[in-house]
């Protein structure tokens, strides 16, 4: 742990209401009503969970068990048998929703799909059908590498329908990023297209999969099967490579839900932790499909007339909760675009707001203040008034960026809901009921029902209020993350072990810091631990150092964060050179773009500086905390007695 103490400034005293309207036909409609849940669940977390499953999912086998709690490893609803797949399809096709539509997609050219409940559970089955013919049977693993397009969401689906774990790797990671993932999940077949538009540009995704597959440097996989998009040329490997568009045409669309058992794995998602190999998430089937639809209904709620809209990316853990599983389960309608703002297009949210009527709009503060930047025109040009509510997620929000976002996108009249959640709590841990919560800009406010969230110091103890400490959570949910895939041991360590149990009580450690005020609202303040949050994107700085130190002329590197008006936070990375080469900027940029090429776009470094030396304790350990306030152009913070050498600071201020 780098930051032992965490000191908090933030001193917000605004307090926003929810309006009368929205909480008279909101699900969850006052403090009262919210308090009622949380206190029935906390008392009886098993019962609240089954009723809410018996109610809200179709089974097709009742579970014996609600939970197994073994701790680290918990099991929810064993014994019970179902398909996400069929909750998020089939059963809304004997309703009404048959002919809704499930997803709205535009693409980022402007061209668009709608496809209705029917529709959708055609081209699951089809897919389903395609998957299952080029040899992949359930339990095996599916690599996901796509474009931002409906297919995406079809493949998710079709995975889950016949029980093949499927594992997105976002589009924007590099061949070698993915590489490593598709080997560690041991992936049979890759889902892939040729290409995918972004920022007026195409992607050349199949191109990717061919690099990261050559030379049979992931031996699992068999077959890639690849989705029309940009049309561009790509090489199809014969007998391994398939087009989806000749193989649908052929397929049949009657593919029935295979019975899963609820402890089924569903996915693995990759995240960046504190070393420099990303931890494969492991989620599984029943716990997973309940959390991610309450949450969505009660914390959104979302209701059969609204148009959705999560502006994340299906390979992150929020597109892959709240674009695909929690809306479909609920029989909702979701939006999902292929674009981002970018310099041609400044105003293309705003421009599908108003297209489609959106009526819930999710989106990032990284997002959020670059809209700022852009100017309140923009926006304003723009018919906005069907929204009724906004979200955020992915790092803090400052009450300035959600102040505009409540002012001039939701025209004072949305609750904003800011969600504190992670890829590893599968859904919103931290969140208001917009109907009920009143809200504070920048806190995540209050835990969903059933969840019991605390701030602890390192021994476990509560600290006080608004006190910093480490965020916890003190009791098993149903769509926690059951392990590291292939890595109990790291599962263990990672989460569980920072804050020793207390009397047998095991807490899940978030890696988050965090305080809770006089009325018990959290405000979160960031990790805690080596990992930086670039606009809403977590990299572990032991990744991008591994990346640095895998180029010849590195010999040693440290990655600290630097705060960054934008990205919220940017890298900076100090790097010592090998003997033989000299500093540059033509070097400078020669490691940028290697560290591109070894992780993704998103990696690349704001910033690198060379130096003689990084300084080092006498046990050899770099000391992050000087090298962040270099990089922040702060003063030095604490005590440098026990380093090595002095006089290398002096040196690194030089730069
Ligand atoms: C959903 C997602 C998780 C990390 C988390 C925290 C930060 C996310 C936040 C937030 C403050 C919020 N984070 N939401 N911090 N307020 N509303 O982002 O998952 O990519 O795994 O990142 O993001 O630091 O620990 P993931």
């Amino acid at each position: 742990m780098s930051q032992p103490t965490i000191e908090s400034v933030l001193q917000e005293k605004r307090l926003f209401h929810p309006p009368e309207a929205f909480s008279q036909s909101a699900h969850i409609k006052s403090m009262a009503d919210y308090q009622a849940l949380y206190d029935k669940a906390a008392a009886d977390p098993q019962a609240f969970w089954a009723e809410l499953a018996e109610q809200e999912l179709h089974w097709f086998k009742k579970w014996d068990q609600v939970l197994d709690w073994q701790p680290p490893f918990a099991k929810w609803f064993v014994g019970g048998k179902l398909n996400i797949s069929y909750n998020c399809l089939d059963r809304h096709l004997t309703t009404w929703r048959r002919n809704k539509a499930a997803l709205i997609w535009e693409g980022e050219p402007g061209d668009s799909r709608t496809l209705t409940y029917a529709q959708l559970h055609r081209e699951v089955c089809q897919m389903a059908n395609v998957i299952k013919s080029l040899g992949v049977k359930k339990g095996d693993r599916v690599g996901l590498y796509m474009p931002m397009v409906p297919e995406a969401a079809i493949a998710m689906l079709a995975c889950a329908r016949i029980g093949a774990p499927h594992t997105v790797v976002f589009g924007g990671f590099s061949a070698e990023a993915l590489k490593d993932r598709l080997n560690d999940a041991t992936a049979k077949l890759v889902i892939t297209a040729d290409g995918g538009f972004r920022k007026d540009k195409t992607i050349p995704l199949k191109a990717a999969v061919d690099a990261a597959i050559a030379n049979n440097s992931v031996p699992s996989v068999e077959n890639v099967l690849v989705v029309q998009r940009t049309q561009q040329t790509v090489h199809m490997e014969p007998g391994r490579d398939h087009w989806w568009h000749e193989r649908q045409v052929e397929a049949s669309a009657d593919c029935p839900a295979e019975e899963m058992d609820a402890e089924d794995m569903l996915f693995i998602l990759y995240t960046s932790g504190t070393t420099g190999k990303p931890k494969g998430v492991v989620h599984t089937t029943g716990g997973y499909n309940l959390y991610t639809h309450m949450t969505l209904k009660w914390a959104f709620d979302i209701k059969d007339t609204d148009v959705y809209w999560c502006t994340a990316d299906v390979g992150w853990i929020t597109g892959h909760s709240y674009i695909v599983y929690g809306p479909l389960s609920n029989g909702a309608t979701s939006l999902m675009y292929e674009g981002v703002p970018r310099p041609s297009n400044p105003g293309c949210f705003w421009d599908v707001v108003e297209k489609y009527g959106v009526n819930i709009f999710y989106t990032a503060p990284t997002a959020i203040r670059a809209f700022i930047k852009m100017g309140d025109d923009i926006p304003k040009a723009r018919d906005l008034s069907s929204l009724r509510l906004l979200g955020t997620v992915g790092e803090p929000i400052n009450p300035e960026a959600w102040m505009w976002y409540h002012s001039v996108i939701g025209g004072g009249k949305c609750p904003i809901v800011d969600t504190w959640w992670q890829t590893e709590t599968g859904g919103f841990m931290l969140t208001p009921l917009p109907g009920a919560t009143p809200t504070k800009p920048g806190s995540a406010t209050k835990p969903f029902p059933g969840i019991l969230a605390d701030v602890v110091d390192l021994e476990g103890n509560p600290v006080g209020t608004n006190e910093g400490g480490y965020l916890v959570i003190q009791h098993p949910w149903p769509s926690m993350m059951r392990t590291v895939y292939g890595d109990d041991d790291r599962f263990r360590r990672t989460y569980w072990e920072h804050i020793p149990p207390k009397d047998g009580q095991y807490v899940y450690f978030a890696g988050d810091g965090a305080r809770k005020d006089e009325d018990g609202y959290f405000w979160v303040m960031g990790r805690v631990d080596d990992v930086i949050n670039v606009s809403g994107h977590r990299l572990g700085t032991m990744e991008v150092e591994s990346a640095l130190v895998s180029h010849p002329a590195v010999a040693e590197a440290a990655v600290v964060g630097r705060k960054d008006e934008i990205k919220g936070e940017d890298i900076f990375a100090f790097v010592t050179l090998e003997g033989t080469y000299n500093p540059s900027d033509e070097l400078k940029n020669e490691l940028k773009q290697h560290v591109v090429a070894e992780i993704g776009a998103i990696a690349r470094p704001g910033e690198i500086r060379f130096a003689d030396a990084l300084p080092k304790t006498r046990s050899g350990k770099i000391i992050r905390r000087f090298l962040r306030n270099l990089a922040s152009g702060e003063d030095l913070v604490g005590d440098a007695s026990t380093m090595e050498d002095q006089s290398v600071l002096d040196k690194l201020r030089e730069g």
